[in-house]
């Protein structure tokens, strides 16, 4: 069994009892490949390179927890982002952290190093030092979409992690296929459309004006949710998992 099969294993045995959560996917960006190397510059200056992480770094492993349709009716209607999505957004957090810590283990265990990269962000800037869907998408795992969210083939409504190793097994190249369908020339703007804020527009997105409402969320609901942008969207569940 290839490590890949191998993660995919150990993300399903941890979500087995989440019932918002679909099959996951998971995706094997190359240190050395352009979207790897050029972090610094294409997202910011502040962002780690895998290196500065752990020094044997070959292969970044990139996964998304996709999650149900189902899941996402609890957010659809109003402006307002729902408890039950905030939950939800709560007990992903948590389920990521054991798959990191799992899958961190695992290849502890068979003599390959790996870190996990760590999380959050400079409430100031909005950004983190470890961008998760640039990772995922030099893993090819999908392609940005208007709603700025990575749109992965199982759709662009769930949450992504990431585990730094020195794995040696193939890497995947980045999705060539525009997944997004107002960015393929379709007529669609549903994101924008549903966004309360106005922090998604065609050509550009507010990050401040978007944390305002991710806050409010915060301090009533326990958790800097909103996603609307990603609920109830053509792009949020696709089918066509690989
Ligand atoms: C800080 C943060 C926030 C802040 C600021 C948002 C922001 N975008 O800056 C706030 C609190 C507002 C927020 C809101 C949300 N977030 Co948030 N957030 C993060 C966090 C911690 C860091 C993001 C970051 O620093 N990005 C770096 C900056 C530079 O990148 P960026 O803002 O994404 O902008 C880039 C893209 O737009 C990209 N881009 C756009 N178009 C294109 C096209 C091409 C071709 C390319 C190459 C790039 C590209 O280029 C920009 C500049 O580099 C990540 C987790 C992580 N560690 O990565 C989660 C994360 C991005 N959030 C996530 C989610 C789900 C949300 C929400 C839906 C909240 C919710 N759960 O209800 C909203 C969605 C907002 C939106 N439309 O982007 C998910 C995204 C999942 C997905 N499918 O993409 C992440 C990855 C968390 C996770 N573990 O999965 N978030
Ligand atoms: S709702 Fe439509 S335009 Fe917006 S990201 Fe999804 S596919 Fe693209
Ligand atoms: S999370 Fe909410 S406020 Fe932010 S871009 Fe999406 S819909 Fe707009």
């Amino acid at each position: 069994m290839s490590f890949k099969e191998r993660a995919k294993a150990v993300i399903e045995e941890i979500t087995a009892d989440a019932d918002w959560i679909r099959e996951p996917i998971v995706g094997f960006a190359d240190t050395a490949s352009p979207k790897i190397c050029s972090l610094k510059t294409s997202v910011s200056e502040n962002h780690l390179l895998p290196e500065e992480v752990l020094p044997q770094a070959t292969i970044i492993l990139s996964y998304f927890l996709p999650f149900t349709r189902e899941a996402g009716e609890c957010n659809r209607e109003g402006t307002e982002p729902s408890k039950q999505w905030a939950d939800l957004y709560n007990a992903t957090n948590a389920l990521i952290a054991e798959i990191n810590t799992a899958l961190a283990a695992e290849l502890r265990n068979a003599g390959i190093p790996a870190e996990i990269p760590a999380g959050g962000f400079d409430t100031d800037s909005l950004m983190s030092r470890w961008s998760q869907r640039h990772i995922a998408e030099a893993a090819g795992l999908g392609t940005f979409g208007r709603n700025n969210m990575l749109i992965t083939r199982a759709g662009s409504m769930g949450r992504f992690g990431s585990v730094i190793t020195a794995l040696r097994e193939p890497a995947d190249s980045p999705v060539t296929e525009e997944l997004c369908l107002g960015k393929a020339g379709k007529n669609c703007t549903a994101c924008i459309d549903r966004c309360p804020t106005g922090a998604l527009k065609i050509d550009g997105f507010d990050r401040k004006a978007c944390y305002a409402v991710c806050l409010k969320a915060e301090k009533e609901l326990g958790a800097d949710v909103c996603g609307k942008c990603t609920v109830a969207v053509p792009c949020a569940v696709k089918e066509n998992n690989r």
